[in-house]
């Protein structure tokens, strides 16, 4: 007799719950006031009872930290700073033991410009098969003392910095769509084609469970290097944005990821155009990309179900993500109480000029936060998110740390107020971050009231952010209908959001999540049992900016 078919493992990133772990900023081992690798040793119970299915770490590598990491110099290792090798991989070890698979982040747009092959190019001079890794250019204009082309980097000012060559004559320049620190390499180039598939070999042989490509839509640049008129849309026609050839580079990435079993490939991409994003998820593609315009949108239900549907329409097979927040945008409760509750990185000046109402955005926050988990897919979690942590606006300007607070001489204020370090324990900074005797203080700034938020603080407290995620995450693993499967729009008032999630193949019915975005409360189903909310009900109602996960019966 032959047996039943078993039916193909589903991938664990389906639905998975994805901790977003910022280094740098998430636990202090060893008291120098920036986060490291023992920092995060000692902390994975905390994410092993958080709930959560995987970490994905921001870059660990060596670098100068012109960037934060972002600029690296040596993709094969990790930065004195947070630790060694041998620190990752026995972290690599003891998280797989708790059952959480780990993605590093790689950054294959551009290196540092301390990476050896930076250097070597320099040394080598114009011409050289060292300079044709990056974008060097003679400069326009007399003695080519003008950029070659009108590109500004996505940091502000310029996008080429003008070098000195060995014999001490003003020379050419190389291109760098963020900071001069990070040089662009150039993707025609077959030796930075086979580097990055080495170094994603390196990592998968390591035991990494998924790469996490940055900028990914900016890698294939048009090698005329014409000037921008600001008009051509992101695409073929477009100097450095969403090419066509960057499709092929990831094909090949995804042939690697497929000859390693389980392996997951995750982009961040930055397009308006929800079709061109979608292409990225294409057939033999990355696996799933970063939903940005989930992030952006504005707390306000008619804009969230248009992003709901276009994302589930476009995701062509591949999971959806859903993501509220990461390290390059205001904070999540800082943004919901604001006037303006849409955001847009590239418009940081004009949210932070709105004042901040945080019970209003802590209220909304908690909402969307159980709206966000129980959504078809995987989900994004970003650092600080789970203790309800706010935009820090206020870092004395001689503090702040992002280039981009300096390249726009003070017009940007950056990101530095999301990435402050987190508040573990006790009553004032460095609130546990760091041991008791470090030698320094955190590498920002703490406020003062987060004495609230630590985690011992919100351990206790069943009205903290910390339960409400604790709660959430435990449900949501525990019952079948959430996470990857179908989910079904109910009819609901204006203003309010409401969806059943129901396991593959069994209709309508199982849980349901309403979410009330309107002014006025809203009756909940006679046949339900309330399983969890984001705020009390009253009267039996669902209160304005509540959200409820409801077994229906
Ligand atoms: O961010 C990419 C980035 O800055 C995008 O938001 C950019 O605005 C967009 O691609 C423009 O089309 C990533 C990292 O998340 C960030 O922290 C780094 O600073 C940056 O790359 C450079 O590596
Ligand atoms: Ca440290």
């Amino acid at each position: 007799m032959p047996s039943a078919p078993v039916p193909p493992p589903v991938p664990w990133w389906k639905g998975a719950a994805i901790y977003q772990l910022y280094v740098r900023s998430f636990a202090d081992g060893n008291g120098d006031g920036i986060g490291d690798l023992a920092g995060v040793r000692a902390h994975l119970p905390y994410l092993a009872a958080l709930g959560i299915d995987a970490i994905w770490f921001n870059p660990w590598y060596p670098s100068p930290m012109a960037d934060a990491g972002y600029d690296i110099s040596d993709y094969r290792s990790i930065d004195p700073v947070f630790g060694t090798l041998a620190d990752a991989d026995a972290l690599i070890a003891e998280a797989h033991a708790h059952g959480i698979r780990i993605i590093v982040d790689v950054v294959p747009n551009h290196g540092s410009d301390q990476h050896p092959w930076f250097l070597a190019a320099l040394a080598a001079g114009p011409g050289s098969a060292e300079r044709s890794r990056f974008w060097f250019r003679p400069g326009r204009g007399v003695n080519g003392s003008l950029p070659p082309n009108n590109w500004q980097s996505i940091f502000g000012g310029p996008a080429w910095t003008r070098v000195t060559e060995a014999d001490g004559s003003p020379g050419e320049w190389y291109l760098h769509l963020f900071a001069p620190e990070q040089p662009d390499f150039n993707w025609a180039s077959p030796d930075v084609r086979l580097e990055f598939e080495d170094v994603l070999r390196f990592w998968f042989a390591r035991g990494v469970d998924g790469i996490r490509i940055d900028s990914a839509a900016l890698l294939c640049k048009d090698a005329s290097l014409p000037d921008v008129t600001g008009t051509e849309p992101p695409g073929p026609a477009h100097p450095y944005t969403d090419r066509d050839d960057v499709h092929l580079i990831y094909q090949s990435w995804r042939a690697i990821a497929d000859s390693f079993a389980g392996r997951m490939l995750i982009g961040e991409i930055w397009l308006p155009d929800a079709a061109r994003l979608a292409r990225y998820v294409g057939p033999g593609e990355l696996h799933t990309v970063f939903n940005f315009p989930y992030l952006n949108c504005a707390w306000d239900a008619g804009a969230l179900r248009a992003v709901i549907d276009q994302t589930l329409a476009l995701s062509s097979g591949a999971p959806a993500t859903w993501v509220l927040s990461n390290h390059d945008v205001d904070r999540v409760v800082s943004r919901y109480g604001r006037a303006d509750t849409s955001f847009d990185l590239e418009r940081r000046p004009y949210f932070h000029a709105f004042p901040v109402d945080l019970p209003l955005g802590t209220r909304r926050a908690r909402a969307a936060a159980l709206l966000t988990m129980a959504l078809p897919g995987s989900v994004y979690i970003y650092q600080g998110e789970e203790l309800g942590l706010w935009e820090v606006q206020d870092i004395p300007d001689e503090l702040r740390q992002d280039p981009i607070w300096a390249r726009t001489h003070g017009a940007d204020p950056g990101r530095d107020g999301c990435r402050v370090p987190l508040p573990w324990s006790g009553m004032e900074p460095p609130f546990g971050f760091s041991p008791p005797d470090a030698a320094a203080a955190p590498w920002l700034p703490q406020p003062k009231d987060w004495r609230d938020l630590t985690v011992s603080a919100s351990s206790g407290n069943p009205d903290s952010m910390l339960t409400l995620y604790r709660d959430a995450l435990r449900i949501r693993r525990s019952s079948p209908e959430l996470g990857d499967g179908p989910m079904t729009w109910q009819p609901t008032p204006d203003g309010v959001l409401a969806f059943d999630r129901a396991p593959l193949g069994q209709g309508t019915g199982g849980l349901r999540c309403v979410a009330n975005l309107s002014a006025a409360p809203v009756a909940l189903p006679a046949n339900a049992v309330v399983l969890l909310s984001s705020g009390p009900l009253s009267g039996g109602l669902l209160p304005p900016d509540t959200t409820a996960w409801l077994r229906m019966s």
